[in-house]
């Protein structure tokens, strides 16, 4: 279902100059015994980066994930980026989930950072609805002008493969306006930061129990800590 993304993103990353380096071991790849589906990540090396990782979920007719998530170098200060795509084939339901993760709240970062995305929220208004969360907090490591979607085919076949190549280009931008300017956060600050959102996920990410039941608890307690959220400690 969002193989095309996955493809558009690997490009992104490889024409920036992005290299493939190892997961650790047993992560890479799992099937489920029980229903067959299957999980893929990779990790890369990505100049201006400190971590980009990338997960594919493909579990049949049930659902189809598309997650990843990307870790700017501490020396700035900008979002992390953010997505989370997910397909219920059976129930035809999408969620969706685009955003620059802010390391601060504060206006002035909000000035610095969110024009390109201000501009998507409001182009995409089919993407922008006022979703409400369950299990994060809407002000904690999410912006304002998300793209947030509980959706169905339509969104999913026509909203957001026309977002999703200007969303990725937005962010791109956003990166090398922030190479060229000085950030306003130390480095250490912006690695704390980035690391709270390890913390903070790992928490809160309502995808644990959904891994669970495909792969095991061990496995997917390992994955959560060791791949998903590194700076996060098995509770
Ligand atoms: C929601 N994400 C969800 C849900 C699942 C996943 C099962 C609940 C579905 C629902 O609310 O109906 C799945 N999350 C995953 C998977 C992975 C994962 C499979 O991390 C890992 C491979 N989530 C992110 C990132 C963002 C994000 C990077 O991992 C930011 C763009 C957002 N996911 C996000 C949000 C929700 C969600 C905002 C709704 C949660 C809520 O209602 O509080």
């Amino acid at each position: 279902m969002f193989d095309p993304f996955l493809q558009e993103l690997e490009n992104g990353i490889r024409s920036r100059g992005g290299e493939p380096i190892a997961v650790p071991e047993g992560l890479a790849h799992q099937q489920s015994t029980k229903t067959g589906s299957h999980i893929n990540s990779w990790l890369w090396q990505v100049p201006g980066f400190r971590r980009w990782r990338v997960t594919r979920l493909d579990a049949g007719d049930s659902l189809q994930v598309l997650n990843s998530v990307a870790y700017p170098s501490p020396d700035h200060d900008h979002p992390l980026l953010g997505i989370d795509l997910l397909w219920f084939g059976a129930r035809q339901k999408l969620v969706a989930v685009l955003d620059f993760q802010p390391l601060s709240q504060e206006p002035a970062y909000f000035d610095r950072h969110y024009n390109g995305l201000k501009a998507l929220h409001d182009q995409f208004p089919d993407l922008s609805g006022e979703e409400t969360m369950r299990s994060f907090d809407p002000n904690q490591y999410f912006s304002p002008w998300l793209l947030f979607c509980r959706g169905g085919a339509e969104q999913a076949e026509t909203s957001l493969p026309k977002a999703f190549t200007p969303f990725l280009a937005a962010y791109w931008s956003l990166h090398d306006q922030a190479k060229a300017s000085s950030s306003a956060l130390e480095p250490d600050s912006v690695l704390k930061l980035q690391q709270a959102y390890d913390v903070y996920s790992a928490e809160r990410d309502p995808a644990h129990g959904l891994f669970t039941s495909h792969f095991g608890k061990d496995w997917s307690d390992r994955f959560l800590h060791d791949f998903l959220f590194p700076a996060s400690q098995p509770a």
